[in-house]
């Protein structure tokens, strides 16, 4: 059904003495071979929410406007639907499984070959501003700035070439400042690229100060699948975490303002603590008039999910709403200064997102609303305004497309392909007809089972597995709602069969062999029998009352937490934290037992301000006097965007009753460290005893 031609002549390396001199010979505000570039791409916009694509929700003029100058792509898709392994993706031009960044909870390898690189060294100037949430050093950029983790909404951190500073005002604005900043001062000499990556409207949609009258009493439609049952889906639909009516907090996501101590109001309090007293007086101002209505009328059942709904689509439409403006004010510049005619502009997002289809949010499954993702393009010159195009693009192509535009040859191991032709009007006869996609981050947040598939224009197929093993096929002609899973019907046998063999030639093309990455995923979901359920647990130095875990010994529970993606101190509830202090933990198991292995798990994620024990000791004892000291192991795990920081003792002795473990805290935070002299934390889920 599909191929792809390689496009790709020759090497990076050869194209690096030919090009750097003839483009700094261009001048950057003329139409040429050579032209500016600015990428933007916000966080989880969904095109349901744009003017272009047809919004019944918002308007979007100034996004319009990038689609009436230049082109709409009614059918971009992302090879896996979530943050970090998109930005990955958009950098090296190729899939997760071939550049390494399955997940969230993984740090990118900055040593492979990225466009933004090649570029660089192909005489552009290059420059990220924004949310990167890739963990290690940008790499190939003359200019960074980039938020922490995440990101805040409200004064964030930010993170720049020198230093590490926190900056007044609204996030979307502050990126966009910088961004006219940077041009403003760019080399004049070289043509420039700039990536200006969103924050907004990221989960838990903090809306700017001036939006929070918006959409006040706005009746929002509600999506005709909002209620939807899963009825024909296979298990994952029905176990997924991100229903707006289940999953959705009242006080984090939903900012009632009278519960603070509400489980899971820590996302809404976060930002609040961060806010200037000013802020924080003109957001109690307008959020106290909804909680007191909602406590008045108190809707339960159909009329709260309904309330959920609404209030959820208005911070998420007022954080779009900034990020409009922005834009409006980054072009309002390019044509003040001439840049425009010869600037090219790129709007997308990192994936596509739920508005309540489903009765969901967040995205990561490879049904519609997530897997396709808006992506509009001003190309002066080369593109007719207001034009419109149907190809199946990815986020794949974004690399290669842009090389191009910038007269650069991509490398031959990137594995999209470059859509410029597209842009110019052309018909590609030999273009994709199938899309193939792959989704690993599981277990962890929202629930959402592993999963593979290929989409072609009237079909789609996935298959769920790891812990399951369940096909789905929906009929987009005739469910474009994908409400109908027909996988079984034997109407469709012989879809079902040429969809599979699809899928096969996809995974071949693109070198994706799933049993590679199985075993990561099944260390994550590994349970353990603790030994030492039923131990006394005595601590030398108490655990910080903040972070003490929520069992009585959860030291040794069973349980294995695993940290929360969002990489901030929040939701860390079931570890115990040692602020400064040493872990010194005795373990009686109150009899002698057998024992053949004890790990203990600690965090790293240096950015909460928890750090790996400078040491570590597991000793044993049967009498509670005498102890052996053990060999120890250790290990570093990427889970959910922390490090998990594993060590292992093999035991030889025969009878052990007590387990004596000491992890030395750093103490403080070392020199350069956002924290430099402050506390630091150490943190620690389970001691594993086998
Ligand atoms: C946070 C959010 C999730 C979201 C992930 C990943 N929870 O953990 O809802 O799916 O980020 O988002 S929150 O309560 O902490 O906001 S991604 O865009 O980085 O992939
Ligand atoms: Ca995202």
């Amino acid at each position: 059904m599909n191929t792809i031609t390689s496009i790709k002549i020759c090497t990076a390396t050869v194209l690096l003495s030919q090009t750097i001199n003839n483009v700094k010979a261009q001048k950057a505000d003329t139409t040429d071979k050579h032209p500016n570039i600015i990428y933007i791409m916000s966080d989880d916009h969904g095109y349901q929410a744009m003017s272009c694509y047809g919004s019944k929700i918002n308007t979007t003029p100034n996004l319009d406007r990038i689609a009436n100058e230049g082109m709409i792509f009614n059918n971009c898709f992302v090879t896996n639907s979530v943050s970090a392994p998109s930005r990955a993706v958009l950098l090296t031009g190729k899939y997760s499984h071939a550049n390494g960044q399955l997940d969230n909870m993984q740090v990118f390898d900055g040593n492979q070959v990225t466009f933004p690189k090649l570029m660089q060294q192909n005489g552009y100037q290059t420059a990220l501003i924004g949310k990167w949430h890739l963990r290690s050093r940008p790499t190939g950029f003359d200019f960074f700035e980039i938020l922490r983790g995440q990101g805040e909404y409200y004064n964030p951190v930010v993170i720049g070439l020198k230093d590490t500073v926190v900056r007044k005002g609204y996030v979307t604005n502050i990126l966009t400042d910088d961004a006219i900043n940077f041009i403003d001062n760019r080399d004049k000499s070289k043509p420039f690229c700039l990536l200006l990556l969103n924050k907004a409207p990221h989960r838990n949609w903090m809306p700017d100060s001036a939006y929070f009258a918006m959409y006040q009493n706005t009746d929002f439609p509600v999506p005709s699948t909002y209620f939807d049952d899963y009825s024909t889906r296979t298990a994952a639909a029905h176990l997924q975490e991100m229903s707006v009516i289940k999953d959705m907090n009242l006080v984090g996501d939903l900012k009632l303002t009278d519960a603070p101590n509400y489980p899971g109001s820590e996302s809404l309090y976060y930002e609040l603590k961060r806010m200037s007293p000013n802020q924080f007086k003109l957001f109690h101002a307008a959020y106290d008039t909804i909680t007191l209505n909602f406590r008045k009328n108190n809707p339960m059942g159909k009329d709260l999910a309904l309330w959920k709904y609404r209030r959820y689509i208005a911070d998420y439409l007022r954080c779009i709403a900034s990020v409009d403006d922005n834009v409006g004010r980054l072009l309002d510049y390019l044509k003040k200064t001439g840049l425009d005619k010869n600037t090219i502009i790129v709007y997308t997002s990192d994936q596509g997102f739920y508005l309540g289809e489903h009765g969901w949010f967040d995205k990561r499954f490879m049904y519609e609303q997530s897997l396709r993702t808006p992506l509009i393009v001003k190309y002066p010159g080369h593109t007719k305004a207001g034009s419109v195009n149907s190809d199946f693009v990815m986020n794949l192509d974004y690399a290669e497309t842009l090389l191009d535009i910038a007269g650069i040859n991509p490398p031959k191991e990137m594995q999209g392909r470059s859509f410029k032709p597209l842009l110019e009007n052309k018909t590609v006869p030999d273009w994709r007809k199938s899309v193939y996609y792959h989704y690993y981050e599981y277990p962890a947040e929202h629930n959402v089972k592993r999963h593979y598939g290929v989409r072609t224009e009237r079909y789609k197929l996935i298959h769920f597995y790891l812990d399951v093993d369940e096909w789905e096929l929906y009929d987009l002609k005739n469910d474009s709602n994908e409400l109908n899973n027909v996988y079984a019907n034997p109407k469709y046998a012989t879809v079902v069969n040429d969809m599979k063999i699809e899928l096969e030639i996809l995974k071949k093309q693109y070198g994706d062999n799933i049993d590679d990455t199985v075993s990561y995923g099944k260390t994550l979901l590994a349970n353990v029998n603790n030994l030492a359920k039923n131990a006394d647990v005595k601590l030398k130095y108490p655990a910080s009352p903040k972070y003490k875990g929520s069992t009585p010994s959860p030291l040794t529970d069973g349980i294995i937490n695993q940290p929360n993606a969002q990489g901030f101190p929040r939701n860390y509830k079931n570890w115990l934290g040692f602020e400064q202090s040493d872990l010194d933990v005795t373990i009686d198991l109150k009899s002698e037992m057998k024992l053949t292995k004890i790990t203990a798990r600690f965090m790293d994620n240096q950015d909460a301000w928890i750090f790996s024990p400078i040491n570590v000791e597991i000793s044993v004892s049967t009498d509670g006097k005498e102890y052996v000291t053990l060999k120890i192991d250790n290990d570093k795990v990427n889970v959910k965007g922390n490090v998990l920081d594993i060590y292992k003792a093999i035991i030889k002795k025969s009878k052990v009753r007590y387990i004596k473990l000491v992890a030395k805290n750093v103490g403080t935070c070392p020199k350069g460290h956002l924290g430099e002299g402050k506390p630091a934390w150490l943190f620690i889920d389970e001691v594993i005893v086998e």
